[in-house]
């Protein structure tokens, strides 16, 4: 991709905005929303994009709806009708919606692993579909109990399981990211705490919870996850970066002490809820270096950052 970038804003630290920012809006919908963010990211052998969104109704539920695009940028295709609509008949925890998508191309089984939050009255839990083309999706129903989100799973089997990172809601205090496996993608087991928020009054010390879906490099899973502050005037929600044993993920390596992406632009800033950069999905460049993060903006919008993961390599080991 030939990503067109500003690079003039003080938050610009490690990953460029895309100039064409917000790249998709309710606007872009040709059906009636209120907002859309927080897609999950997928690329075709095709080298088409796929951006499995959030769209947020005037109910004031979500449900997820496709984008593909040549280039990752612009000329989005968009479902006609939302392609996944919450099935509270089938699954009773859809009932307030679906929300937040984290996609992963599982190689070994052919498919594309959809993690997703389904809401009811009950809670928030963890729901999983498998899919090949991103217009039928087989759904795994509920895979972890209330309260639980931000999920994705590993590209590939680690110790001859696959794995899953996930976020549940902590009584005690905060969001901590959390892995767990199975050899049937039904059963989760074995769940261990992996990152929790950093103590004190940082950026990342009221909560935190997974980004995009686990990264592999020479160095390790490249993990990024998105760290919340607490003001008196909101919530702020930043991007930061850790490091993961590639044999053992549990173990983290490093874990970058600052944030790298912070609420900035005015789309950013200024939504339904703002100052909010949520990444959620990722596609990678030819070269296997250039990654194109999509992010939920304000909860409002859907926004382009491009970095090297060489870069954030580098910057962990600076910043670690
Ligand atoms: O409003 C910001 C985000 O808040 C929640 O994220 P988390 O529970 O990880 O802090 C989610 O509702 C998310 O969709 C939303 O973008």
């Amino acid at each position: 991709m030939q990503a067109e970038v500003r690079t003039q804003d003080r938050t610009a630290l490690l990953l460029e905005r895309h100039i064409s920012n917000p790249i998709l809006t309710a606007d872009d919908w040709p059906y009636p929303v209120n907002s859309v963010f927080n897609p999950g990211a997928a690329r075709l052998p095709s080298g088409e994009t796929v951006l499995l969104c959030r769209a947020e109704d005037r109910s004031g539920h979500s449900h997820l709806c496709v984008a593909r695009s040549h280039d990752g940028v612009t000329d989005w295709r968009i479902d006609e009708e939302p392609t996944m609509l919450p099935d509270p008949k089938r699954f009773p925890e859809d009932a307030w919606g679906i929300e937040d998508a984290r996609v992963v191309h599982l190689e070994e089984r052919g498919q594309y692993a959809v993690t997703f939050t389904s809401l009811c009255s009950a809670g928030t839990v963890l729901s999983l579909a498998m899919t090949e083309d991103f217009i039928t999706f087989d759904r795994l129903g509920a895979v972890l109990p209330v309260d639980n989100k931000d999920a994705a799973l590993f590209p590939r089997k680690i110790d001859g399981r696959w794995a899953m990172i996930h976020r549940p809601f902590s009584a005690a205090g905060g969001g901590h990211i959390w892995m767990c496996y199975s050899s049937d993608l039904r059963h989760w087991g074995d769940h261990k705490v992996i990152l929790s928020p950093t103590p004190g009054y940082r950026w990342d010390s009221s909560k935190i919870g997974l980004s995009t879906p686990p990264i592999e490099t020479a160095q390790g899973w490249l993990l990024l996850y998105h760290g919340v502050k607490t003001t008196a005037c909101g919530a702020i929600y930043r991007v930061g970066a850790a490091l993961l044993d590639l044999d053992d993920p549990t173990k983290c390596i490093r874990r970058g002490s600052d944030w790298f992406l912070g609420p900035h632009a005015d789309y950013e800033r200024v939504g339904d809820v703002g100052n909010v950069v949520f990444p959620s999905g990722y596609t990678l460049d030819d070269d296997n270096d250039r990654l194109n993060i999509y992010y939920g903006a304000a909860d409002t919008s859907i926004g382009l950052a491009t970095a090297g993961i060489s870069e954030i390599l580098d910057w962990l080991n600076r910043h670690g």
